[in-house]
């Protein structure tokens, strides 16, 4: 067989991607805009004849040449263009329900500068992919929510370069998320993809914080790659008038410990970011970081020592105003905008990460962030691949994310079945996560129970979080609105809880009786009930009803009432506030639910 003979171009494995911290915060070239796109729903690019899987991903990843030992059958150049970022399912209309792999190729032009490492910087891009530069593969990445970067350096040349991808957003059950998901599974390059100019030896990681045992100190640390053994790390924030510096000892690492004077506390009340610098030889990063504590003491959240009830709502990263995966400034201005306007002081990102224009703005606007990993609903616990697959997931979202002030609580999971093999996976995540930043707190949302009119909060996962999240719905899924007025609840954890997710679904615009489903009179009624029942949990300290604005899932067929969208948004997908909005935005803003301590 002649074709099974060939050698592959590039036989050796590329190194895996690796995690930069604030790689918004780094010059970039930008490779966003048209990418050409071929849809190859047999995997045929990246498969031989007889299914034997290329090494490198043979036919797609180059350009086509004269004299090719094969009739070539394909051409980027003559294929249509998606653009980047962006889900391919609302760009084209044949693409709506495609789940499989599709092809990508961009060209740009590049001038290799000395003593330069460069990165191809990948915001998002769902869920498998691959990436070749100029026939070289550079890199394979799992996970449709986590950024990602992969040397470029050596495949890069002076002019004329292109890279190809092929992203496939398959389901398979041993994916995290799995095979079922209550949103829809957007597929491609989900987010902004962009070249990183790094210098030989690089900071990668870094993480500054307030000290939690020691006031007005700013402790944590920063990673080098390639790190000389004498090289050291030095800290500025000007308006502080703060410099510190340390040695990288043999890990690659400098320890960073220093105080600082007259700091303003990063609240939702003061925003507060200061401009901080970290450098080491050539390289130096600017970033805007705000500077708070947060923690729990018995059964309330402190946040910067001050007993705090989180007033928020869940969000999905779903774009308003024209659907698909939301990924720009204006999605993030919007969809906070709304949360901000409802009075909220704190959001559920669910769930899974989102993009870094949403927690961008979070910082500078002061709300405080649930960030979720996408371990949801049934994965296959038992599988030890899965949990990497997860805890990868779990390193790249900590590692990019790790100093941003909004966020307080890392999820590890969403409504997770509970067995024995299921706590192990989720409790080890939770000691990975705590490994990684002991900083902040770690909670999941959990599934409850329901004994006669007693809901029952006491899955043994419990005991490994800081703060309890539950789910229930009252109202819609189970009983009536008004069965929420005599529920009561037995909680077995003296911990801070959080309703992480409660509400109904109404069609904007559709009204009617408070009994008749769908309606927004409906809706409203479950919030109307269910707020004085919140009021009774003793040791809630904070809510997230389901959900900010409608969203897409392939769960919700109902003609003419869903079409495609979970209707359990305050908010439709064309930006109608339903009445359900107005009843908790007056909740929120005349405090009418929630204590502190
Ligand atoms: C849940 C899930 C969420 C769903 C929601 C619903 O419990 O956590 O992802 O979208 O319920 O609408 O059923």
């Amino acid at each position: 067989m002649v074709l099974l003979s060939v050698t592959p171009l590039w036989a050796a494995p590329p190194p895996a991607p690796i995690v930069i911290t604030g790689a918004d915060r780094r010059p970039a070239i930008s490779l966003n805009g048209d990418w050409a796109s071929i849809v190859d729903p047999y995997f045929n690019g990246l498969y031989s004849i007889h299914h034997v899987k290329m090494a490198d991903g043979f036919f797609l990843n180059r350009k086509a040449q004269p004299g090719d030992l094969f009739p070539t059958e394909y051409d980027f150049s003559k294929s249509p263009s998606l653009k980047v970022p962006g889900d391919w399912n609302t760009q084209r209309e044949s693409l709506f329900f495609y789940e499989g792999p599709i092809w990508y190729e961009h060209n740009f032009t590049y001038t290799p500068k000395k003593n330069t490492r460069v990165f191809l910087h990948v915001g998002a891009a769902n869920y498998h992919s691959f990436f070749w530069v100029n026939g070289k593969k550079v890199c394979e990445h799992e996970g449709g929510y986590t950024s990602f970067n992969c040397e470029v350096t050596e495949a890069l040349h002076e002019g004329a370069n292109f890279v190809v991808a092929a992203v496939d957003n398959s389901r398979h059950e041993d994916n995290v998320p799995t095979m079922q998901t209550d949103w829809w599974n957007y597929g491609g390059i989900t987010r902004s993809v962009s070249l990183l100019e790094l210098p030989e030896s690089f900071i990668d990681q870094y993480d500054l914080h307030l000290s939690r045992t020691e006031d007005s100190v700013i402790e944590g640390w920063a990673h080098l790659t390639n790190a000389t053994p004498d090289a050291t790390v030095a800290v500025e924030i000007p308006e502080l008038n703060a410099r510190a510096s340390a040695k990288v000892g043999a890990d690659g690492r400098a320890l960073l410990h220093f105080s600082v004077k007259g700091l303003t506390r990063w609240s939702p009340e003061t925003p507060k970011l200061y401009k901080v610098r970290i450098a080491s030889g050539e390289d130096a990063v600017n970033e805007l970081i705000g500077f708070r504590t947060i923690e729990t003491r018995g059964t309330e959240i402190l946040l910067n020592g001050k007993p705090v009830f989180l007033h928020g709502v869940c969000i999905h990263a779903e774009a308003p105003y024209r659907t698909g995966r939301a990924y720009s400034d204006q999605d993030a201005a919007t969809l906070l905008g709304w949360a901000r306007e409802l009075g909220a002081n704190y959001v559920r990102l669910a769930h899974y990460p989102h993009d870094e224009s949403m927690l961008r703005a979070a910082d500078r606007m002061g709300i405080l962030v649930w960030a979720e990993n996408p371990v949801y609903w049934a994965l296959e616990f038992d599988n030890s691949q899965v949990y990497d697959k997860a805890r990868l997931q779990l390193e790249e979202e900590i590692g990019t994310s790790r100093n941003h002030a909004a966020i307080i609580l890392w999820s590890m999971a969403n409504e997770t079945p509970n067995n024995p093999t299921r706590t192990q996976f989720i409790e080890n995540l939770a000691a990975r996560a705590r490994e990684l930043d002991a900083t902040r707190l770690i909670t999941a949302a959990l599934l409850i129970r329901t004994e006669g009119k007693t809901k029952v909060v006491d899955d043994p996962l419990g005991k490994a979080l800081d703060v309890i999240g539950i789910n229930e719905y009252i109202g819609w899924y189970e009983q009536h609105p008004e069965d929420a007025d005599t529920t009561n609840w037995r909680i077995d954890f003296q911990k801070p809880v959080i309703v992480s997710e409660f509400g109904g679904s109404a069609k904007a615009g559709l009204h009617g009786d408070k009994n008749q489903r769908w309606t927004e009179e409906f809706q409203a009624n479950i919030y109307r009930h269910q707020l004085p029942m919140l009021n009774r949990i003793p040791q809630l300290r904070g809510m997230s009803p389901w959900v900010l604005m409608d969203f897409r899932s392939p769960n919700r067929l109902l003609p003419g009432v869903q079409d495609d969208f979970n209707r359990k948004g305050l908010i439709s997908e064309t930006g109608e506030k339903k009445a359900a909005f107005f009843v908790l935005q007056q909740a929120y803003k005349e405090n009418l639910v929630g204590k502190a301590e």
